[in-house]
């Protein structure tokens, strides 16, 4: 007896969906990793933390499959693109990535309606409001970014910028305090 309980077009797409959480977490990896060998070790932290909530997200969605009785199919990892230029260049593109992640939530939400699978609408509704979140957080670091003076930002505006994102309260949380429940 088939106990899937996803259609084949949705197994698919959520399939694509994890894995490009799990991009994601890769892509923060490796601007967290631009930032500290540039001397940014609060931005770098805070960057590091939020690939970890991307790899939970990740989790979210594997589980999930895995829940409805689904199969999981792990894809390679696409190669990170390439290091930001500069502190307002890589806020620019976490700012874009995000905004385009939104795209394909909203793209998912789309098709479970479509489908008329309320289990999967009803799960997406969680990251439609963590992509409101996390949409919040990039608008914010573009703002800090601008405040300090954007692409002309000098080094002590930039020296502040990244003390103060390594003072930040913790709304992207450590990584031991995050669950796949609560990423
Ligand atoms: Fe940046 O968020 Fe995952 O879904």
């Amino acid at each position: 007896m088939n106990s899937n309980r996803l259609s084949p077009a949705m197994q698919a797409a959520l399939n694509t969906q994890m894995n490009k959480e799990n991009f994601q977490a890769q892509v923060y990896l490796s601007y967290g990793c631009w930032a500290d060998s540039e001397g940014y070790d609060g931005i770098s932290n805070f960057l590091f933390r939020h690939s970890k909530e991307e790899r939970d997200h990740m989790m979210k969605f594997l589980e999930y499959i895995l829940k409805r009785g689904g199969k999981v199919s792990i894809g390679a990892i696409p190669e990170p693109h390439d290091d930001p230029k500069s502190v307002n260049d890589c806020f620019e593109k976490v700012f874009k990535q995000e905004v385009d992640n939104t795209t394909s939530i909203y793209a998912l939400v789309k098709q479970s309606f479509d489908e008329q699978d309320w289990a999967t609408w009803n799960f997406m509704q969680w990251f439609v409001k963590e992509q409101t979140e996390e949409e919040n957080l990039a608008i914010e670091l573009l703002d800090m970014i601008r405040v300090a003076g954007g692409k002309e930002a000098t080094h002590s505006a930039l020296f502040s910028l990244d003390k103060r994102m390594g003072e930040r309260g913790d709304s992207a949380r450590l990584a031991q305090d995050a669950t796949t429940d609560n990423p």
